[in-house]
């Protein structure tokens, strides 16, 4: 199957330096608020939607992403916490493996049950390897993944995964703090493994000031994901903050 989102994504991070991207957590949003946010967030500058949850308590997902699409032209992507998590709404899936952990489930398992459904619903699935770097506590991600984390001053290890990982032809690497995470994945990280590793990188967890993301994007990230913050805070005027950081950002792991 053509990736189309794969490919809109790549070239909208490209045309503008990195792409933001907004996680919407089924769980920690009110239904009623998905119309509102997305459209304000589409106007102030977002460039794809992540939806998932580590847990998903709340039943309707497929309406969440029905929602979601009807709000926004930017793309609606599956980020999925568990085989329920899978919709055919929705505009691609992140095909996810844990590749930081060494739990066969979520290696492998996982996915051999949800490939046939993402099959029949004829879902992109874009190929993801998802790295967990230590955030200082213990994330929903690592807990419930019953996996550990990188330790967040070895980039040499975290670099050793991403090529792993590029060379079993993954499309996208995820260097992932966890949700609400206390600290972010370093700069160090990410600017090792851009250096080393020609996939594209999405950087998430913790990120909680535009700064913040914007010196993620000088380091190497491609894609900036905030969920957490936004919770706190989804203001049209703090969107618009974090998308001109990530659109506009110096790149230094180049010089
Ligand atoms: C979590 O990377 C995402 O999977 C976003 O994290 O909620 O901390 O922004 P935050």
């Amino acid at each position: 199957m053509a990736s189309s989102i794969y490919e809109k994504l790549l070239s909208t991070s490209k045309s503008k330096g990195a792409a933001y991207l907004v996680l919407i957590d089924p769980d920690k949003i009110n239904g009623n608020d998905i119309p509102d946010f997305v459209g304000a967030a589409t106007a102030a500058g977002v460039d794809g939607f992540l939806i998932g949850s580590s847990l998903l308590l709340d039943g309707t997902f497929d309406n969440t992403i029905a929602a979601a699409k009807k709000h926004t032209s930017a793309p609606v992507i599956i980020f999925p916490g568990g085989i329920q998590q899978i919709s055919k709404e929705a505009d691609a899936i992140l095909f996810l493996s844990l590749i930081s952990g060494r739990n066969a489930e979520h290696l492998i398992g996982s996915q051999v049950l949800a490939a046939p459904v993402i099959k029949r619903l004829n879902l992109e699935a874009i190929s993801t390897a998802y790295i967990l770097i230590d955030s200082g506590k213990i994330t929903a991600a690592e807990f419930m993944s019953n996996t550990k984390p990188i330790p967040r001053n070895k980039p040499e290890i975290a670099v050793a995964h991403a090529l792993a990982a590029e060379y079993l032809g993954f499309k996208l690497i995820y260097l992932e703090a966890g949700s609400g995470a206390e600290q972010s994945v370093p700069e160090e990280i990410i600017s090792a493994v851009a250096k080393n590793c020609s996939v594209p990188l999405i950087v998430g967890g913790g990120i909680s000031t535009p700064d913040e993301a914007q010196r993620k994007v000088s380091a190497g990230a491609s894609f900036i994901v905030t969920g957490t913050v936004l919770e706190k805070n989804g203001s049209p005027a703090l969107i618009k903050k974090f998308a001109s950081a990530i659109h506009s950002p110096r790149r230094i792991y180049s010089q």
